[in-house]
Formats: structure tokens, C-alpha cells, sequence
């Protein structure tokens, strides 16, 4: 496409499909013209997948996943259809500003964090190798919430990324699949009827999904809850208005939110519900597809590979086998077997808390057919491997995990560390039951998003260096290995951080009227606020090496700046302590005159994907230090790596493998082993040992104590200084001495740039292993036994 017909493109639009004539045409409508013109180029190629997957007869991969955080979508469209010079010369000549039309995308943020972000970069890998796929969840009316800080305390308010019109969407409304809930059943043989009480609709929208040079797509459905019936024409002509609304409101609360707690599992029956809605809804549509291609229902597992992203979808097993069973009479048992090899598990966690359950009484209640479904497909279970050992129902509860394992024929872990703590601790008992169902297919993250895209600079000195093909084959990027070694390769490197890191003090200084010094180190911990990911062991670190810069202020320290960003569940009282504190240690630290030269800390509200995309190309060092055993993956550790920060960080998740890619002495390791830190947790009072063993930690802890950071409310952080006193389960006071060695260590380093710069060129050069596209290739040997399709000529 050339600039001039880029231009044609956008005019056509604002004029024909926002009615607006370019002379009053706001930020708003070219943003949306520029979004139908680059969608027109999308769509040709889209059809031509899809057309494509009929005719080969390709096996298809459904994802099924409750969050899909894809985030802002127009620059991932333009980039990976090679339309940036034609989009940045038409609006030059149209006068309008490019960067701010981008800037004007709302995110979509159908997602909490790792789990749904994973779920986005797997979309796009799919579409660029060209595996035939759809992506299934819930087109949730308001996302993630939006964070704000009022006197330092996080304060929640509604994401509504869809009160402006949305660009990417087709509304399906010919895909409305009714969904119902309650109500009996009635056995008839070896079959039975449910008869739900409560029906409503289930109707798709289909977003599509391009890869890297427009190869391919595919799409991302997406349901939104309808009611069956529109509103009560007569209760409205009785005046009674707001009770005609009812019916209508009470369907559309399904796909009204995300839940925001991704910590602890509550068993809320409106979750259940929406778990059931997008799980069934999707079912149906992969059987009405197969079926309008295929005649033989056995067939379904060599067509379809059906992934749950986590338990969310688990009510998948039961659905599967009723609706090959009920309403398609086949045997009990041969639904079980063509339910299992076709659907397949992925675990996101361990944490006990997080571990879906759902009580039989409610679960009998909303879905009667299916409680009957479990037990059955339980003793089948039990039979078949001739153990009376309770697995998927247990004291009155359904337990999620223990049924995806039941009826997936592969369950896999997501990151090596992660998958054999699965065989050792939560699935030892099915796993010596079925040894070969367990596999491991470690995270990744897209490169055009989290590399090309977001890094422009260092993309352009690495395409420069090696050509583009690392693009879509990330491990070339071993090539630049050989350029570490030249020096004015490495100034180059180090020049690109260095005005990434410019741009992000800037806009930091505008922001949030705190002024950095782009010479600082950029220390960035960017994640959910948790206990066991930590930031608190950051925190105190911060205050420790505070309190020293103020014993001896001239002493010639290496300046640091700390960024935090993150949101906590609202119901989740630690977390938002945390978020109070790091505020109010802010606020003291950098009005401090005596330090905040050397030691700043910024705390930039509302972390999402699209402040992830500015943060992560301007770090330099990358914070991955949760309590070893406890982060299955984590993914940003992925990304920071890539973007030559250099981490700190713990062996746990994919950290192990990422410092074995990216060699020891580039990666700065502390802390216990998750065989230590279960140890260390055996000891009676480790945390005042650990305490009593050194006096910087000490000092921190006394500090918050004593209310240093909340002077009007001396007794504020009573509740974390006790919890780490005390308690501390997650060995925060007795990592502390190990960490602080290694801050110390980075300040050494940080301290002689060509070695740092060396350092961190080469995270970037060997972290092609994680790339999205490697983990998928792998999904696709190892659990899904699908192939790419033949892929469209480059766009
Ligand atoms: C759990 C729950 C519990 C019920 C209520 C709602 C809800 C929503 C989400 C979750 C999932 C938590 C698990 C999760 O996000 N795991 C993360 O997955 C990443 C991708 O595999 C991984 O990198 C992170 O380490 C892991 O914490």
C-alpha cells in the first residue's frame, strides 16, 4: 500500500463511515479511520485462513481461556501488516499526529495479568506460524479496573474501553447460542434431558488476529450475555419501568466484568456462571463447526484440539461428554474417551488459595446435569486405574484441577521448575497414575509486540546488525553475539537504552511531576501486587539502602531510580498496604535533599500492557524476586531479558531457565532454592533470626515501624511490620541479607558501563528461546499433534 492510497483509505472512512468531514474531524475519528483502513487489508487476508482451513481439512486448536489481555491493537496491526510508512506519510500529509492517534487507543484489558497476557501473545503466534486457530472467552463490558492513588491508597474505578466504538470487532449475530442454568433433570436410560430454569443467549464477536507479515489470521470470539428475551412490554406499559428492565439487566451482569481477584478463590456463583456461559457457549460452536464438515463424532479429537487455559474452562469435561452423550446418544465411556483426546490443561499456579473449588451444593444447583456428570466420570476414573482414592470430589467440594487432569490427555506446566513441582506437590497422586500426562512447555512472549514494536530503537540497530529474519525466528538473535565484542556496536546498544530511557524520564517528569536522571539505574519491579512476588523484599531494600545513603550522603553513590507499577485485588488487604507504602515511601525519599539525588522511587498508576511497552525498553534492570516454588512462570522476566535489562532474581519460574540462556555471570542471583525456603520455613522464628542477623534489615523494619513514612499515623504499617515479624511465610526477612548483597553487586557493575552494556547485549542476543512462537511449535508436537496450514504469500 502506498502513502497516497493510505490516504485515500483514511479519508474514504472518516467521511463514509464516521460521517466526519476531515476539517472538524477529531484525534478520536481519524484514530477509528485509521483502524478501518488498516482492518479492509486485515480482512482479505483473514478470509483467505479461513477459506484456507476448510479446504486442507486442517486440524483446528480452540483456546479456550476466561482472559485474553491483548491490550492496545491498532499498532500490532499496522506493524504486522508492513503498513508504517504508508500510516506515518498519509497522516503527515493529513497533518494529523501519528503518536497521539496510538495514544488515543483505550487498552483492552480482558485480563488480570501473566495468564491473560499469555493467552494474547499465544493468539499471535498462532497467526503467524499459520496453526489454524480460534480463541474463545468472555467480551467482558468493563475490564480490569482502572487504578488511581488518592493520599497514596489505590483506588478502584470502571475500565469502559467500550463507551467509544470498537474498531476490531464484527458483531456475529448470527452465532447466538442459548445457555441455560438450573432447573432438573430427567433420566431417560442411559440418557438424560436438563431442563434449565434460566436461559439466556451467549452471541460471538469475532476480533481477527494477524500475524507477522500478514501471513495469516485468525480469529478471537468473544461472547457477550444477551437476555432471551428482550424487555417486559407489558410490566413497561403498567409503568413499571424499572422491572421491565430487569430480565435484560440480570443477563447482561454475565459479561459485565472481570473479576479482579486472581489471588484467592472465593466460589462466587456469578463466577461459576460466566466459567459455564463462555465454556458452553464455545463447546457448541466447535461441535456445530465440525459438525457441518465432518459426520463421524470419533473424528473429534484428529480435528480439534480443544487447550483450557488454567481450571476456568474445566466445566469443559463435563460439558463435552453431556453433549456427546445427551444430545447425541453416544455410549458413556466412548464420550469420556473422545472428550479426553480432545481437550488438554494448562496449570498457571500452585498457591493453594488460587486452586478452583466449587462447593457440590452450588454446583448442583446451577448445573445438575453436570455434579451428576462429575461423579460419573470419577468413578470411571477410579475404575480405570483401580484406585479408591477420591480425586475430583472431595469433602463436598469439585476440585477443578483434579478434574482437568482427569479429562485432559495432556496437562502441562509452564516453565521446567513449575511443571516438576506439579509431579511433587499438587498432582503427585494423578501423576503417578498417569506418568506420561504431565509435560512442560515454558511461557513466551510475542517479539513483534515486546520487541519490534515496543523498541523501535533496538530493533533497528539489531535488523541492521543481522537482517529482519529474527522477527519471526527470534533464536537468530545469537548472531549478534559476535557484535558484542565491537565497540561501536555497543555504544550504539548502549545509546539506544540510553534514549529509550530519555523518552521514559521525560514523560515521567510530565506524568507525575517527579524528576529522574536518565543516568540512574532504572530499577523496575512491573506486576500484580502480591506477597509472594515480593515487593515489599524491594521495598525494604530501598529504605535499608536509604538510611546508609543518609549516614554518609557524599559518599559517591550509584544513583538509582525504583519504578513500581502494579494493582492489587480489591479485596486483597496486604496487597494494598503495599501499594500505600511504596507510595508513602515515595513521597519521603524523593523530598528528601539529602538523597534524592541518588535514590528516587516512582510509583506511575495503572499499570497496564501499554505503560508495560513504555517501561520495559527503558529499564536496565528487571525485578524477578518472588519466593522460590511460588511464580509457575512469570513472563515479564521474559521480556525485560530481551530488552537487555538485566535481571535480579530468584531461582524460581522461568527465571532458572532464563539465566541459563542468558549465562550466570549475566544474571544477578540471590536467595533460597524452593527446597531451602521449604526448610527454612520448618525452623521456629526464622524471620527474627533472620532479623536479628542484620542490622540493615532491622533498621528498615524499624523505620516503618516507627513511622517514618506515615508521620500522622505512626502505627499505619503496624499490620506488614507484624506480618513480617511474625509470620512472613513468604521468607521476606530471610532472603533480605542475599538480595541486598546483590543490589550491591548491580551498583558495582551499573558503575562500569561497557561491561554493563556488554552484559545486557547479550540477555538480548540469548533470549530468542522465548519467544511465543517456539512455546507454540511446542504445543503443537507435544499436546496439540497439530501442523501449520500452508500460509498466504507476504503482505
Ligand atoms: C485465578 C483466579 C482464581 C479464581 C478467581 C479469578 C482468577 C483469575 C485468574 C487466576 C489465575 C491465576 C494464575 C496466573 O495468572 N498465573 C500466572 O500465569 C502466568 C502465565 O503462565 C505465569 O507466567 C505466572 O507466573 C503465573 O502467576
Amino acid at each position: 500500500m502506498t502513502p497516497a492510497q493510505m490516504k485515500d483509505a483514511i479519508l474514504h472512512h472518516l467521511v463514509y463511515t464516521l460521517g466526519k468531514d476531515a476539517a472538524h474531524a477529531q484525534t478520536y475519528d481519524w484514530r477509528m479511520a485509521l483502524s478501518f483502513a488498516v482492518r479492509d487489508k486485515i480482512v482479505d487476508r483473514w478470509f483467505e485462513a479461513t477459506r484456507r482451513t476448510y479446504a486442507g481439512q486442517h486440524k483446528r486448536v480452540y483456546y479456550l481461556s476466561m482472559e485474553f489481555l491483548i491490550g492496545r491493537l491498532l499498532k500490532d496491526a499496522i506493524i504486522n501488516m508492513r503498513l508504517e510508512e504508508a500510516a506515518i506519510d498519509a497522516l503527515q500529509e493529513l497533518k494529523v499526529d501519528y503518536q497521539a492517534i496510538l495514544e488515543d487507543e483505550p487498552d483492552a484489558a480482558l485480563g488480570n495479568g501473566g495468564l491473560g497476557r499469555l493467552a494474547a501473545c499465544f493468539m499471535e503466534s498462532m497467526s503467524t506460524i499459520g496453526c489454524p486457530a480460534m480463541g474463545y472467552g468472555i467480551r467482558y463490558e468493563n475490564g480490569l479496573f482502572r487504578q488511581r492513588f488518592e493520599n497514596g491508597r489505590q483506588v478502584e474505578e470502571p475500565e469502559d474501553w467500550l463507551s467509544q466504538r470498537h474498531a476490531w470487532e464484527f458483531e456475529r449475530p448470527e452465532v447466538s447460542i442459548d445457555i441455560g442454568f438450573g432447573g432438573h433433570v430427567q433420566e431417560i436410560g442411559k440418557r438424560a434431558n436438563w431442563y434449565p430454569s434460566e436461559m439466556l443467549i451467549a452471541m460471538g464477536h469475532d476480533t481477527p488476529i494477524i500475524g507477522w507479515r500478514g501471513r495469516w489470521g485468525n480469529t478471537l470470539r468473544l461472547w457477550e450475555a444477551r437476555p432471551m428475551h428482550g424487555f417486559d412490554l407489558q410490566r413497561f406499559n403498567r409503568g413499571d419501568y424499572a422491572a421491565a428492565a430487569e430480565p435484560e439487566a440480570l443477563a447482561r451482569t454475565l459479561s459485565r466484568v472481570l473479576y479482579p481477584d486472581d489471588t484467592t478463590e472465593q466460589g462466587k456463583e456469578l463466577r461459576l456462571k460466566q466459567e459455564f456461559f463462555f465454556t458452553s457457549a464455545s463447546l457448541r460452536d466447535i461441535l456445530r463447526r465440525f459438525e457441518s464438515e465432518y459426520d463421524d463424532l470419533r473424528l473429534l479429537p484428529k480435528k480439534a484440539a480443544i487447550q483450557m487455559n488454567d481450571t476456568h474452562p474445566a466445566i469443559a469435561g463435563p460439558e463435552l461428554v453431556r453433549l456427546l452423550v445427551d444430545e447425541r446418544g453416544i455410549d458413556f465411556e466412548e464420550a469420556v474417551g473422545i472428550a479426553r483426546n480432545t481437550l488438554s490443561y494448562t496449570n498457571h499456579t500452585l498457591l493453594p488459595e488460587a486452586l478452583e473449588r466449587w462447593d457440590e451444593g452450588l454446583m448442583g444447583r446451577l448445573l445438575p446435569r453436570h455434579l451428576q456428570l462429575i461423579f460419573r466420570i470419577n468413578e470411571l476414573h477410579m475404575k480405570d486405574v483401580g484406585t479408591r482414592k477420591v480425586t475430583a470430589v472431595d469433602d463436598g467440594h469439585v476440585k477443578m484441577g483434579e478434574l482437568s487432569f482427569i479429562m485432559a490427555h495432556r496437562v502441562n506446566g509452564v516453565s521446567a521448575l513449575h511443571t516438576e513441582l506439579m509431579k511433587s506437590t499438587v498432582f503427585k497422586d494423578l501423576h503417578e497414575l498417569h506418568p506420561n500426562r504431565i509435560v512442560n512447555e515454558t511461557n513466551g512472549v510475542t517479539p513483534r509486540r515486546w520487541l519490534l514494536s515496543c523498541n523501535p530503537r533496538l530493533s533497528t540497530l539489531i535488523t541492521d546488525a543481522i537482517g529482519d529474519d529474527w522477527v519471526d525466528d527470534l533464536e537468530q538473535l545469537e548472531k549478534l553475539e559476535p557484535h558484542i565484542d565491537d565497540a561501536a556496536f555497543l555504544e550504539s546498544y548502549a545509546a539506544a537504552k540510553r534514549q529509550n530511557k530519555n523518552d521514559l524520564a521525560n514523560w515521567i517528569a510530565e506524568k507525575l511531576e517527579v524528576g529522574i536522571d536518565p543516568e540512574a539505574i532504572f530499577d523496575v519491579q512491573i506486576k500484580r501486587i502480591h506477597e509472594y512476588k515480593r515487593q515489599h523484599l524491594n521495598l525494604l531494600e530501598t529504605i535499608a539502602h536509604w538510611l546508609e545513603i543518609r549516614d554518609n550522603p557524599n559518599q559517591g553513590w550509584v544513583p538509582r531510580v525504583k519504578i513500581f507499577g502494579g494493582k492489587a485485588a480489591p479485596g486483597y488487604v496486604f496487597a494494598k498496604e503495599i501499594v500505600r507504602l511504596t507510595n508513602d515511601v515515595a513521597k519521603v525519599l524523593n523530598s528528601d535533599p539529602l538523597t534524592s539525588r541518588y535514590l528516587k522511587v516512582v510509583y506511575p498508576p495503572n499499570y497496564n500492557v501499554s505503560l508495560a511497552e513504555k517501561l520495559i525498553p527503558a529499564s536496565d534492570l528487571s525485578e524477578q524476586i518472588s519466593t522460590a516454588g511460588k511464580e509457575a512462570s512469570g513472563t515479564g522476566n521474559m521480556k525485560f531479558a530481551l530488552n537487555g535489562a538485566l535481571t535480579i532474581g530468584t531461582l524460581d519460574g522461568a527465571n532458572v531457565e532464563i539465566r541459563e540462556h542468558v549465562k550466570p555471570e549475566n544474571f544477578f542471583l540471590f536467595g533460597m532454592t524452593a527446597d531451602e525456603v521449604m526448610e527454612r520455613r520448618r525452623i521456629g522464628g526464622h524471620a527474627g533470626q533472620a532479623i536479628a542477623a542484620d542490622p540493615r534489615l532491622a533498621r528498615a523494619i524499624e523505620a516503618i515501624r516507627a513511622g517514618r513514612f506515615s508521620p500522622d499515623d505512626p502505627g499505619r504499617y503496624h499490620g506488614i511490620v507484624d506480618n513480617l515479624v511474625h509470620h512472613d511465610y513468604f521468607v521476606v526477612c530471610s532472603d533480605f541479607t542475599d538480595y541486598w548483597r546483590a543490589q550491591r553487586e548491580v551498583d558495582t557493575a551499573f558503575a562500569a558501563p561497557k561491561d554493563w552494556a556488554r552484559m545486557a547485549a547479550f540477555n538480548t542476543a540469548r533470549s530468542g528461546w522465548f519467544s511465543s512462537d517456539r512455546t507454540i511449535r511446542g504445543y503443537m508436537a507435544d499436546v496439540w499433534h497439530a501442523e501449520a496450514a500452508p500460509t498466504v504469500e507476504d503482505a
